[in-house]
């Protein structure tokens, strides 16, 4: 084996680690790299880890390194290349006494969390450490914990690729187009409703979405809802939210940043904006990426916007600063 690479797992005895931790350490997603697992759960779970670390080692990984579990994120943080950060608060559960409802209630308990562990992160973790958010909202949960880190040299990210991934399905069957055809599925702004699917600029079997998919009515009645409302689709219809493509979204997203990506191309993720494409600096932002062949990521900078799309990516860049204020009695 070639080298080693450590990986945190938050909410690691959730519905999205038990499909996302297997893949982790499947000899694909980091290739021949072995693999340490440090997986971290709330005090009142944490136990339960050991039945899916007897189940990782029943299941014979030949790149499987050392798998640990812990409460205490400090610890399982020292040294880690990668932080997928799964675990999160859910909105509908009681806390401290009241039910969780409310975006603005969701954003202020999770955001605690995520001061903590962006402090640990950018104390304890490797220099040039790459950290995923899943768990919601997303965005502004990496904004904070970034902020908390005070790290430049670490990348944080908020998982957009579940969105991009479904778009593409949508494309797929619309244009009779195999599903590997369908690339370059750019999701802007925040996850959440208000983000922006790009069907214009997504490739069709090589071509612009603009010049293949000439129905505006129904790009705008039909295709950008469903993307923004495929959660809840799935939540009504399977009774829970979704998990096992959203474990794959996040293998997708560390692939992504693993391997260069093709020319020409990008893949969707939410970062840290610098100003791009009008988006106010420090925004966590759903962007056009490139893993560029010196391992770092770069925003891809030449994405024509048409006035539609514009005004559809202020809208939930809007909705993102109106997180940034709900949540600025977090930042120090
Ligand atoms: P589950 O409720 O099955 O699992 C979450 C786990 O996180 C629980 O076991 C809980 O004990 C643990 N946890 C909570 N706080 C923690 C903390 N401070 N440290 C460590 N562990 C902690 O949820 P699951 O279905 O796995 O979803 C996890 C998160 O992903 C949710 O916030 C969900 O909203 C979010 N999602 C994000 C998606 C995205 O595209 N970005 C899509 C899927 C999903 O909805």
């Amino acid at each position: 084996m070639s080298s080693s690479v450590k990986v945190v797992v938050t909410g690691a005895a959730g519905q999205i680690a038990y499909s996302l931790i297997p893949r982790l350490v499947d000899g694909r997603t980091f290739s021949n790299k072995k693999v340490d697992l440090a997986l971290v759960e709330i005090p009142q779970v944490v136990d339960k880890l050991e039945g899916l670390v007897m189940e990782l080692e029943d299941s014979y990984f030949p790149n499987m390194g050392n798998v640990s579990y812990t409460d205490n994120f400090q610890e399982a943080s020292k040294d880690a290349d990668w932080f997928l950060l799964v675990g999160s608060i859910p909105r509908g559960i009681v806390y401290n006494g009241k039910k969780i409802e409310e975006r603005s209630d969701l954003l202020s308990i999770n955001g605690g969390i995520f001061v903590d562990q962006g402090e640990a992160i950018g104390n304890y973790g490797k220099e040039n450490a790459k950290i995923l958010v899943v768990g919601n909202p997303a965005n502004t949960n990496a904004f904070i914990g970034k902020n908390a880190a005070k790290n430049e040299s670490q990348l944080w990210m908020a998982m957009t690729m579940l969105d991009s991934n479904r778009a593409k399905s949508i494309i797929s069957k619309k244009t009779n187009k195999n599903i590997a055809d369908i690339k370059n599925m750019i999701i802007w702004g925040n996850h959440s409703p208000t983000m922006y699917p790009d069907a214009e600029n997504i490739s069709i079997d090589g071509d612009l979405g603009s010049s293949i998919l000439n129905d505006q009515n129904w790009i705008q009645d039909i295709f950008i809802p469903s993307v923004q409302q495929r959660g809840k689709a799935v939540i009504d219809a399977r009774g829970a939210s979704s998990a096992t493509s959203a474990a794959k979204a996040a293998i997708d997203t560390v692939m992504a940043c693993e391997h260069p990506t093709d020319s020409g191309s990008c893949f969707s993720a939410a970062i840290s904006s610098d100003g791009a494409y009008d988006v106010p600096e420090g925004l966590i932002c759903g962007f056009p990426l490139m893993r560029m062949d010196d391992g770092s990521i770069e925003i891809k900078r030449d994405i024509s916007l048409s006035n539609f799309a514009k005004e559809r990516i202020q809208i939930s860049v809007d909705e993102l600063l109106s997180e940034k204020e709900a949540v600025k009695h977090l930042m120090k």
